[in-house]
């Protein structure tokens, strides 16, 4: 049988007009596994009686355990002469990354809404996802029986629930639609732009060609009719997944016009909708709503489906059962019919009547798009990587996108592929060992590479990809294009693929070793797979980590990076129980970080594992899958790290128990910086440090930045790292070609910055910009207040850009300007770890007032010292702490960071040959640590605030669980920002936000709490400044009754400090007060 299988669907992938690549997608819960279950038993995978029990493509124990799928898998499918390339995905958001795999390879899909739930959280991320890589979707409005049997609402009732539901999904699609017709129109007005500049044809010329002028054309041209969904477009499933049962208006449009005589046609246009049947007159009519008549959908539809309810699971009434079965046309075994559960009668009837698979399969293979019809729009969105343009790339580049739309399977059509996730599966239970585990046991040591059998061999690699042009065959050898590939300089380099590749960046070679056919749990071997399908690729773990573009054609460049929605933001450091084991928890974590798309991995400067997550529920599933596959060992992991941010604020003006601080405060605050004869501090909080050769002083001063502006900032990290590549190109003398769409988002930026960045303090600031941190693209800001320096602004290159001449060509060269790099440096370095326990700042501008420099004698050799040798300093600077540490290390320790200078001066020294060189070692090292050293002064001269991760969660509850949901966020420190009901139920949905601190069980104590009511999905939202000041202590009489001695029970801010501090192995301060009136003033520091 399965062989028949397998031949059917060979065959029917060599044809790509009836190839439907799709994925489910849904919030948490809403049916998509279940669904996929009636779909697989249409194929006799499963069978049909076990479908919505056996949830068969969540194949993990875990999976089962938990009822929650937690990754992507696939399976083919075959309906009519239909090939269905079906990928099941996660909906809880901590999986969120899985979707985006699933997304990316698919045309089209299916989006599950729970009829009593309606939208929800990830149903709107997931709408948002398929929009941005531009598939189509169809809707299944699911669970329709929770509606007869829970909130027991009448058929009259449910139809009105379900048109609001359908209003919910339209109006999320809606907003969707036109935020990307604006969009098109910005990339319309480019376009139109380009071809002016180019000069060519006038619009009069061609009057023929696409209406590339008509640019004006606003929301109310745009054609919108195919957009949303409406059953009468055939959109639109009714379904219970778990009874069998589901239907699209079509099919009733045909069952009743044969009953009653209506045209088909007529009865698809009024079945949905405010029509009413007028029995006398023998006509449909308009007007239900308003003469208070049935609708023709709750009459001709819901009706038949709450009366078979009704029969069968309310009265079971025997004769009327048999009297439906009868008209229905449907028989039933007697063992269903006799089953002590009606449900089993139920699905029995129903999943006859109307079987939930073929309403789906009709509708998917009917309103979605083939491989054939992918839109110009999407492959170029797909090639355009970074901000570079489609039309900027190289012409053999441009020419691809032919092979996309042709999808074309001949030899001679380049091979392209996508890889957008990697999977493990046991050796075992890969085909090739199948069979030869029956032939004899000797034979068991062949397959795969000839390592020696090893028990660590057991598991491999398989590519979960899609063949978008040319026949992928078994032993086949492709480049593998990493994300930064340049198809320009490859196509300089190389022609074809060969085993021995000129060392080409970016570009390597490998092997597909084997094919497979998905099909869920199992894998089928396959010889090849043609354009247009969904597959599996062993023999890549050697050189794809986690997604891959691969090709014959070095012209491709990769694919734009898959798009994840979810921040990994918990974090834990993991430990074998064993400390010999360190090399197998090594290599297992080496594994899970390529086998998970989200998941991170990396190794501290204090030599801890850290394994960083999406959220509580990821968190256990890797380190389940640690023990169990990965690592096989025993492990132990660390209470998770929160992340904090340190930041300043301006000095407030109440304390702690609301009094008035006068000026009290400023002289507790700036007590805790220590004067020295280098270190100088001002009552105004402006820092003077000199270096320790006293050839250079610089005087910097911390200020709060607005709040708007640190969320534009942070919200704005992409495009500030493209302009910092830009400007990073233009000192190499080379342009970055950005995009009209960029530059214009650029432009967007400097002028809201310049509209936030108001007042006296802040004049002409945004033009004095020097840099970004940390990493030169976070939310800190360098001011250039010297009194007396030119330099270049951060917008420089964008003026270029713009095509101004650039002004006055290069800054005249001064002895400090050379020296312009270490500044940054310094900066770059004080913000990826503060003061209060060397987490990264946030919000803080440093403004630099003063930087004097002093030679003992004139240096000559000032010139020698090229723009291109800084450049060099800068990137050793700027990146190694990135990539060691990765996303978000910079809760490294200081020690780690510092470490940087240090191969930055022996670059510099390199460079400046001929310096003297002082017992202190090299200037530029000196100018790094003095400027490092005067933002942490200038940072502690100012009142310190943590930063807290804030979640946001959503929690559905009844009204009698409420009181005892608010008990739990309140002890959680969480704050509800919006009670309401939800629409036509009896639930709430709480708004509320929560620090990722205290999240930890939480979702696990609301369920208890609730009996299992409300079960909440926290998502990172932002970072929140936490008001209480970690460096304050009690010192009145009433501060004393308020928070007692030592004031731990209110210092939120001060437990968490201590506790990154104890965590990062720093000086942890116990205070002993006893004399609160004299400890004030004394210093907290030291
Ligand atoms: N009443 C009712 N329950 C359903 C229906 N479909 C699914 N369920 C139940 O809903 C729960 C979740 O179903 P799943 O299919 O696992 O949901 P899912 O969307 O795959 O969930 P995740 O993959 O974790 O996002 C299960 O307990 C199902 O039995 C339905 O049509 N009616
Ligand atoms: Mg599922």
């Amino acid at each position: 049988v399965l062989l028949n299988f397998l031949d059917k669907i060979k065959a029917l992938q060599k044809n790509p007009a009836n190839v439907r690549n799709l994925c489910i997608l849904a919030h948490v819960d809403h049916g998509k596994t279940t669904l996929a279950d009636s779909l697989v038993a249409s194929n006799g995978i499963i069978s049909s009686r076990l479908a919505g029990k056996l949830r068969y493509l969540d194949s993990r124990e875990d999976e089962q355990i938990r009822g929650i799928t937690m990754k992507s898998s696939a399976i083919s499918l075959h309906y009519k002469d239909y090939l269905i390339n079906l990928i099941d995905s996660p909906g809880h958001v901590d999986f969120s990354s899985e979707v985006s795999t699933a997304v990316r390879l698919c045309d089209g899909a299916i989006v599950i809404v729970d009829a009593v739930e309606g939208v929800c959280p990830q149903t709107q991320a997931v709408l948002r996802q398929a929009w941005l890589e531009n598939i189509r979707p169809v809707l299944v409005i699911n669970k329709i029986d929770r509606l007869i049997m829970e909130l027991k609402l009448t058929s009259q009732e449910a139809y009105t629930h379900l048109q609001k539901i359908l209003e919910q999904v339209n109006a999320v699609t809606g907003s969707l639609f036109t935020s990307k017709v604006l969009e098109d129109r910005a990339v319309k007005e480019e376009r139109a732009e380009e071809d002016k500049e180019e000069g060519d044809i006038k619009p009069a010329e061609c009057p023929g060609s696409e209406q590339v002028y008509d640019w004006s054309a606003g929301l109310e041209d745009s054609d919108d009719s195919q957009l949303y969904f409406s059953p009468d477009q055939g959109n639109v499933v009714f379904a219970s997944a778990i009874d069998g049962w589901g239907f699209s208006i079509q099919q009733f449009a045909q069952i009743h016009s044969q009953r009653m005589g209506i045209r088909a046609e007529v009865l698809l246009k009024t079945l949905w909708g405010d029509f009413y049947l007028n029995a006398k007159a023998k006509k449909i009519m308009k007007g239900a709503h308003a003469k208070g008549k049935k609708p023709l959908f709750v009459q001709l539809v819901l009706d038949n489906i709450w009366s078979l309810y009704d029969a069968v699971v309310t009265r079971r009434d025997k004769e009327k059962i048999e009297k439906m079965m009868m008209s229905l046309g449907v028989k039933v075994m007697t063992r269903d019919s006799r089953h002590s559960d009606p449900k089993v009668l139920l699905s029995a009837i129903c999943s006859q009547w109307l079987p939930v698979s073929q309403a789906v399969l009709f509708m998917v293979c009917d309103k979605l798009p083939s491989p054939l019809d992918m839109t110009s729009e999407r492959i170029e969105r797909l090639m355009s990587v970074g901000a570079r343009r489609f039309h900027s790339l190289p012409l053999q580049t441009q020419e691809l996108k032919t092979a996309f739309m042709q999808c074309s399977s001949d030899d001679t059509a380049p091979v392209i592929v996508f890889v957008s996730k990697m999977f493990m599966v046991d050796a075992k239970a890969l085909p090739q060992n199948k069979q030869s585990e029956g032939v004899s046991g000797q034979m068991q040591g062949l397959p795969l590479k000839a390592k020696p059998e090893e028990e660590e061999e057991k598991e491999t690699f398989v590519a979960f990809a899609r063949v978008y042009s040319g026949v992928v065959r078994r032993g086949q050898k492709v480049f593998v294009m990493g994300p930064k590939y340049d198809p320009a300089q490859g196509l300089r380099m190389v022609r074809i693929v060969s085993a021995c590749l000129p060392p080409v960046p970016h570009l390597a070679c490998c092997t597909m070793d084997s094919l497979y056919l998905l099909m869920g749990r199992e894998l089928e071997e396959l010889e090849e797979v043609p354009s247009g399908n969904v597959l599996g690729i062993g023999g890549l773990e050697e050189c794809v980590l986690k997604s891959a573009t691969l090709s014959t054609s070095p012209a491709l460049p990769p694919f734009i990076p898959l798009n994840f929605e979810a921040t990994p933001i918990v974090r834990v450091a993991i430990e074998p129980k064993h400390p010999s084991e360190m090399p197998k928890l090594v290599r297992g974590m080496r594994l899970l970080n390529q086998a998970d798309p989200c998941a991170e991995v990396l190794i501290q400067e204090t030599g801890e594992h850290v394994l960083v997550t999406a959220g509580e529920v990821h968190l256990q599933r890797c380190l389940d899958d640690l023990r169990e596959r990965f690592a096989k060992i025993e492990i132990s992991a660390s209470k998770p790290i929160i992340p904090f941010r340190e930041t300043v604020i301006r000095p407030p003006k109440v304390d702690m128990v609301n009094e008035d601080l006068g000026k009290q405060q400023k002289v507790a605050v700036i007590h805790q910086v220590k004067e020295s004869d280098t270190l100088h501090l001002d009552p105004s909080g402006l820092v003077t440090l000199t270096t320790p050769n006293r050839q250079a002083t610089v005087g910097v001063r911390a200020i709060p930045l607005p709040e708007e502006v640190t969320l534009l900032l942070e919200g704005s990290a992409d495009l500030i790292r493209t302009l910092e590549q830009a400007g990073q190109a233009q000192r190499e003398g080379r342009t970055l070609d950005m995009s009209t769409w960029t530059l214009d988002a650029l432009m967007v930026l400097k002028s809201r910055l310049e509209v936030l960045l108001q007042g006296r303090k802040w004049r002409n600031a945004v033009d004095r910009i020097w840099a970004f941190g940390p990493r030169r693209y976070g939310p800190n800001i360098l001011l250039n207040s010297v009194e007396g320096y030119q330099r270049p602004s951060v917008w420089h290159c964008l003026e270029r850009e713009k095509g101004e001449k650039e002004g006055g060509a290069k800054a005249e060269a001064s002895a400090i300007r050379d020296f312009d790099n270490s500044v940054v440096s310094g900066f770059q370095l004080a913000t990826l770890s503060g003061p209060m326990c060397e987490e990264p700042l946030m919000g803080v501008c440093f403004s630099v007032e003063r930087w004097d420099m002093n030679f003992p004698t004139q240096r000559t050799h000032l010139d020698s010292v090229t723009e291109k040798d800084s450049n060099s300093l800068d990137a050793s600077v700027s990146e190694s702490p990135g990539e060691a540490v990765g996303q978000q290390g910079a809760s490294g320790k200081a020690g780690g960071a510092g470490e940087t200078p240090s191969q930055a001066e022996g670059a510099m020294a390199g460079a400046s040959h001929g310096r003297l060189v002082d017992c202190y070692g090299p200037f530029s090292g000196q100018l790094i640590a003095a400027v490092k050293e005067a933002c942490r002064h200038a940072f502690q001269a100012k009142p310190q605030r943590l930063m807290a991760a804030m979640y946001t969660c959503e929690i559905m509850a009844t009204a009698e669980v409420l009181g005892r949901v608010y008990g739990v966020l309140g002890k959680r420190e969480g704050r509800v920002l919006q009670e309401e009901m939800k629409e036509g139920t009896e639930m709430f949905i709480i708004k509320a936000v929560l620090p990722v601190a205290e999240s930890f069980g939480f979702a696990d104590e609301i369920r208890k709490r609730t009996s299992g009511l409300a079960s909440p999905q926290l998502v990172f939202s932002h970072w929140e400044v936490i008001s209480s000041d970690p460096s304050w202590v009690p010192t009145t009489e009433e501060e004393y009754l308020h928070f007692g001695e030592k004031a731990d029970s209110a210092n939120q801010a001060l437990k968490y400090m201590n506790g990154v501090r104890r965590r990062k192995g720093l000086y942890v301060e116990e205070k002993i007060v006893e004399h609160g009136e004299k400890q004030r003033t004394l210093s907290k520091n030291k």
